[in-house]
């Protein structure tokens, strides 16, 4: 498959979207927006398909919006709509990550900046090479966080270091977003591609049902009651426990061997 400004591949029961404008590190453009739809569409439309990584070439991750695309505006033209660009660009792309119904690793390679980096923290497992760095760079430009960025940062650090990052943006090293439950983890550089692809190619065998079912239950505590979140338990295993890999799982645990799950 070819495109312009990612890669994609398939393999081994997951999908690899490598952000690929390394001289640009990778920034958006309307063109990369297209492309990681186009992605995202065979990603979901192919069952094998049971996880997927996130990831980008060269030394960063993603410098967030491409500065000297149209979308923001120059001094001659009319201001520029950003709601619209968020409208039809970043919010559709953070909602779909959310709503693929597999686990996402955001295998952060290098610098995520502005919408990079909440593209990265909007993944379900993130692990950063040891020297990545997260920049909240939005309020450098007169901007709020986007891309789930007020949501993300305060819901995963807290309201202070939501804060600092968000109204200073100042680098964040990996081991620091580490520290302060930002991502998952930190591993070293040259390991970060070979340990993704091992936990990618780990969790396509894996009850892949279930797995989509804890990443919609834990997106939804953080607007739940823990009533709410009891009922939303409930419904939740009663539909699981009609499913075949709970089945498979509990037959092969009575029978002391490994089980085979589909994904179902
Ligand atoms: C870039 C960029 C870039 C173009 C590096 N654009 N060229 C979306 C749209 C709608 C509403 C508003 O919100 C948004 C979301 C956003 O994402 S807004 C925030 C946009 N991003 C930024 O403000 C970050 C800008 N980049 C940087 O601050 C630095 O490049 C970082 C800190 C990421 C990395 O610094 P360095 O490691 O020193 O690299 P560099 O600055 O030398 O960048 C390498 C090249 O990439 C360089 O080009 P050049 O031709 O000089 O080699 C940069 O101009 C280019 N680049 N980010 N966003």
């Amino acid at each position: 498959m070819s495109f312009e400004t990612i890669q994609y591949e398939e393999n081994d029961g997951y999908a690899v979207l490598t952000l690929n404008r390394p001289e640009r590190l990778n920034a958006f453009t309307g063109v990369m927006h297209a492309e990681i739809r186009e992605a995202l569409d065979k990603v979901a439309a192919n069952k094998a398909n049971r996880a997927m990584i996130l990831t980008g070439a060269g030394r960063g991750f993603c410098a967030g919006q491409d500065l000297n695309d149209r979308v923001m505006g120059d001094d001659d033209a009319p201001p520029p709509d950003l709601g619209h660009t968020l409208e039809t660009l970043y919010n559709p792309l953070v909602r779909r990550i959310r709503a693929l119904e597999m686990p996402v690793i955001s295998a952060v390679n290098g610098v995520a900046a502005g919408a990079g980096a909440n593209l990265a923290l909007g993944g379900d497992l993130v692990m950063a090479a040891r020297s990545a760095k997260f920049i909240q760079a939005f309020c450098r430009i007169g901007l709020v966080p986007d891309g789930g960025g007020t949501w993300l940062l305060p819901n995963l650090a807290g309201r202070a270091k939501a804060m600092a990052m968000a109204m200073l943006g100042e680098p964040v090293s990996a081991e620091e977003a580490e520290r302060i439950g930002l991502i998952w983890k930190v591993v070293e550089d040259d390991a970060l591609m070979p340990e993704a692809r091992k936990l990618a190619a780990r969790l396509a065998t894996q009850p892949t049902a279930g797995l989509t079912a804890i990443k919609q239950l834990i997106t939804a505590a953080a607007s739940h009651s823990l009533d709410e979140q009891l009922d939303l338990e409930r419904d939740t295993q009663q539909r699981l426990g009609r499913s075949h890999d709970y089945r498979e799982g509990v037959r092969a645990f009575l029978g002391k061997r490994e089980p085979v799950f589909k994904g179902e």
